[in-house]
């Protein structure tokens, strides 16, 4: 069985709130919601961070975003939302398989801590 929680998620063999799922991309509801909306949208392919990806990871990664949108206009957060990808130690990742997180149903201050 994989290591990776978030491959165990895709595999079906790790219980998640899933809302979103295809063959290259799975979406679920973040465990710890740091928002009304927050949702994390994965590759289902195993990628441990931003620094490991790959030209041929192009696309898949491009749709992220194009789920994103879709999760947005779900969830009614369309008046503003924020994507965030935190990459290595320094910036707080704390799993490591590449994940966007998508938050929104709140004023979401700036900068970030
Ligand atoms: P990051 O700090 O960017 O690596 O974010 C990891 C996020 O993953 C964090 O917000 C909590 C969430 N998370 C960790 N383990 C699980 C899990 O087993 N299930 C779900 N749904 N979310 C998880």
């Amino acid at each position: 069985m994989s290591e990776c929680i978030f491959c165990r998620i895709v595999q079906g063999m790790a219980p998640a709130r899933v809302i979103y799922r295809d063959e290259e991309i799975t979406a679920f509801h973040d465990i710890n919601p740091q928002a009304p909306v927050h949702i994390l949208i994965i590759p289902n392919r195993h990628i441990t961070s931003v620094a490991c990806i790959e030209p041929g990871d192009a696309n898949t990664l491009g749709r992220l975003f194009l789920v994103a949108r879709q999760l947005a206009e779900q969830e009614n957060i369309t008046d503003g939302y924020r994507i965030v990808v935190n990459s290595g130690r320094m910036a707080g990742q704390s799993v490591y398989h590449l994940h966007m997180h998508l938050l929104g149903g709140r004023r979401l201050s700036w900068p970030p801590g």
